[in-house]
């Protein structure tokens, strides 16, 4: 350096200063002060003004055109013809804050109508691009159509903003026996790796709903990626440190890695904290996105029957350590009754029993069901848990035009049993 061992005083020194002045001058009258605070306090959260959000249908400018023809059926690799671009990333079409609707008025064939990209099944590809992105969303749920609508309404569009190659599965847990959510989820990504080589899979609450469209729903590589980490109803923030419920995402590795989810808790809470318990048992961690950008919101709904908090919760959870190598995966065992491909997903209704802990004879419920068009034209909505009583709220009726992949509702499927079938290879 030349000035230095020079005075204070010195003209070198006092050039030196002057110059450094000057250049804070510039710095703040360029407004940089704003990013001066964020290397200061070491944030390089990005910013999103969630004030003005956009219409989660802005960008789409496909909607309403009738479908392309068919440059392949959703499914496999794309029809013969000129290979399609790979899709750009970050997706051009994303917009940020996007407005968030906690109930849909639209009814499901109207929501189809919005989306006519959309294939049987709720599969879609982007019509001009080539995704590198294939992601299944599995939504263990029961009863709760309106979330569903909702849920439907939101997501389609704001995954094909995404340019992602994306397939929704509702798993239904069929009967009155106490929710599991962690079996479900099981169930769901098994099926799901059965119809395609999905790079990625979704854990999804059907009562949330993504406010940012930067959220994107893909996979990190190496780790387990937990994504609402800023909802609503934790006042935008995580509510502690391992919480790893609402969204979340696995590679088929990752899912394999840690035996997939537990499949011992019946009833609400724990099951997501001994997801998270097997990702680092298992040698991992969790990722996740800013919170930022991880906004959602939760639609409010009083508690549900069938789905009472599990007393058992605290036990199971001492024993993840014991348990996670032999209770998941390996020990899956279900009845899928059905599997249809309705408009805007895939429908599977499943039975995963009941929980062996409970005292027989306690007091059924009514359990609406989803049931496939071609059931509903002869029957009305079935009360699944009363035989002979009829049931309070009718559904509403389905769109037509389905391809419908009906399975046996005999077999009950062994993890073993399953793994024969699966054309991936990924679930040996
Ligand atoms: C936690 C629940 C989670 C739930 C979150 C947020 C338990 C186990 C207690 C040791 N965990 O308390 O399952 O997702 O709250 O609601 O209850």
């Amino acid at each position: 350096m030349v000035c230095f061992g020079r005075s204070l005083d010195s003209p070198c020194t006092l050039a030196l200063l002057i110059g450094f002045q000057f250049a804070f001058v510039l710095y703040f009258s360029l407004g940089g002060f704003r990013g001066l605070v964020s290397v200061l306090v070491h944030t390089t959260e990005p910013e999103f003004d969630y004030s003005r959000p956009h219409d989660v249908y802005t960008n789409l400018s496909h909607l309403g055109a009738p479908p392309p023809p068919p440059r392949n059926s959703g499914t496999g690799p794309p029809a013969t013809g000129a290979p399609l671009r790979d899709c750009q990333v970050p997706s051009p079409l994303l917009v940020g804050p996007v407005s968030v609707h906690l109930s849909s008025s639209l009814s499901l064939e109207e929501i189809r109508q919005r989306n006519p990209l959309v294939l049987p099944g709720g599969r879609y590809r982007p019509p001009d691009c080539e995704s590198r992105h294939h992601t299944a969303i599995v939504v263990p749920y029961r009863n709760r159509q309106t979330h569903l609508r909702a849920l439907l309404y939101h997501l389609h569009p704001f995954l094909q903003r995404q340019q992602i190659h994306y397939s929704i599965y509702i798993v239904q847990q069929w009967g009155n026996g106490t929710f599991n959510r962690a079996k479900l989820l099981n169930v769901g990504v098994r099926e799901a790796l059965r119809d395609e080589e999905w790079s990625c899979i979704f854990l999804h609450d059907v009562d949330l709903l993504p406010e940012n469209d930067h959220n994107t729903y893909t996979c990190h590589k190496q780790f387990p990626t937990h994504l609402s980490v800023a909802m609503d109803k934790f006042r935008y923030r995580l509510p502690y440190s391992q919480y790893f419920g609402g969204v979340s995402a696995v590679t088929p590795e990752q899912f394999m890695k840690m035996n997939g989810f537990p499949n011992q808790y019946w009833g609400w809470g724990g099951e997501d904290d001994d997801i998270a318990a097997r990702v680092r048992l298992s040698g991992m961690k969790i990722v996740r996105p800013p919170v930022a950008i991880g906004h959602y919101k939760m639609i409010k709904h009083k508690g549900d029957r069938g789905n009472e908090q599990n007393p058992r919760r605290f036990d199971l959870l001492k024993r993840t350590r014991l348990n996670w190598r032999s209770d998941g995966l390996n020990s899956l065992t279900y009845e899928l009754l059905s599997k249809t491909r309705e408009p805007l997903y895939t429908n599977l209704t499943v039975n995963i029993g009941e929980d062996p802990r409970l005292p027989r004879g306690k007091l059924p419920f009514v359990v609406k069901t989803l049931i496939p068009d071609h059931q509903r034209n002869t029957s009305k909505t079935r009360d699944t848990t009363r035989p002979g009583k009829k049931q309070q709220e009718e559904e509403e009726p389905l769109a037509t035009n389905r391809t419908v992949a009906r399975i046996t509702p005999t077999q009950t499927k062994t993890a073993t049993q399953a793994s024969q079938h699966n054309k991936t290879g990924v679930m040996t």
